[in-house]
């Protein structure tokens, strides 16, 4: 019998790499996706993909119990949230309760059914805000500071998962995901938006790239690699949390240095500042230890952070 799998946010970057993943593995795979008046913009990146859509949104509970009851999924990979930091200031009520009220609409409806599901919820480094371990990492047991609604969602959420596991014994995992891109990623994040302004500007498209914050540091990996954690990490015999990040930070600045260069440009040609896109509140430093997932499951990233900017580069060389 195939395995079943529901992905929340399956039309999004990770959601479809996932999609993949499953398929590949033999399983029969859902998604939720919501209503949009440009259904081309809902489905582009699944829309090759043998998999199984339901119209449903976290926020409407009947939608969601409605979904999990016809599914029956064996697996529940809870990735559906408004992911953008930055518009989450500007929508905090919004980013509130779908980040945290909908995982709870999510978890509910998960415990109600007769089978015993396993439930994976993304979590994020965001969550730890600026607190720091002394060795200069970040891990799951390092103090949880949010600095933006987004990152106050996602540890309600997270507590959420971790009451559910041990009050219903459920197999709820949470995967601690720090930053990671592809060319799948939203042109509004900063990684894209740098490969693709960059692309660009080397093409004659453009002349300049306005950003916000260049000193802030991140630990980015590629989706590919980590939709694989997911996998790993809700397929674990015993429920549990996991950190799951490469290890090597970098800052914005950085990024901006090497996706220029790759293309025989110098960045400080080229990037202004823009102060639209600075936020109230920032979160300095990103850096995931992993030494849990990688010990106990075996997980290992295949990207480098050169081979990611290069297939990302090479992605809009094409299309630009
Ligand atoms: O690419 P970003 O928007 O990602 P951010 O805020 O780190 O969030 C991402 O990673 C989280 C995991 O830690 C996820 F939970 C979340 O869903 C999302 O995937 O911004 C990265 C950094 C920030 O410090 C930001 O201030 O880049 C800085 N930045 C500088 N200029 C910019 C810009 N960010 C964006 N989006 N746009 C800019 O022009």
């Amino acid at each position: 019998m195939k395995k079943i799998a529901l992905i929340t946010g399956i039309s999004g970057q990770d959601g479809s790499y996932l999609s993949e993943l499953l398929l590949a593995q033999g399983y029969e795979v859902h998604g939720i996706i919501r209503r949009n008046s440009l259904p081309e913009n809902q489905d582009s990146r699944i829309k090759d993909l043998d998999v199984i859509t339901h119209y449903g949104d976290l926020l409407d509970a009947a939608s969601i119990n409605r979904i999990v009851n016809e599914v029956q999924p064996d697996e529940v990979y809870n990735l559906a949230a408004q992911s953008h930091v930055r518009i989450s200031f500007d929508m905090p009520s919004f980013t509130i309760q779908t980040n945290a009220l909908g995982v709870l609409n999510m978890l509910e409806a998960c415990r109600s059914l007769k089978k015993r599901v396993k439930f994976y919820q993304a979590s994020s480094s965001e969550m730890f805000g600026n607190s720091i371990d002394e060795d200069g990492y970040q891990r799951k047991t390092t103090p949880m500071n949010p600095t933006s609604p987004y990152g106050c969602a996602k540890v309600m959420a997270y507590n959420l998962c971790k009451h559910y596991r041990k009050a219903y014994d459920m197999h709820v995992c949470n995967g601690i995901l720090f930053n990671h891109e592809s060319p799948r990623r939203g042109s509004n994040f900063v990684t894209n938006k740098i490969v693709k302004g960059a692309v660009e500007i080397k093409k004659g498209k453009r002349k300049t790239l306005a950003l916000g914050n260049l000193d802030a540091s991140r630990d980015w990996g590629h989706s590919k690699d980590y939709v694989k954690a997911m996998h790993l990490i809700t397929n674990h015999e015993s429920p549990s949390d996991w950190t799951v990040a490469t290890g090597e930070s970098r800052t914005i600045r950085d990024m901006c240095e090497i996706t220029f260069k790759v293309l025989d440009m110098d960045y400080r040609d080229y990037i202004t500042i823009d102060s639209r896109y600075l936020r109230p509140h920032e979160l300095n430093f990103l850096k995931g230890d992993s030494s849990e997932i990688r010990n106990v499951l075996g997980w290992k990233p295949e990207y480098t952070f050169d081979s990611m900017v290069g297939e990302m580069v090479n992605h809009w060389m094409e299309i630009i």
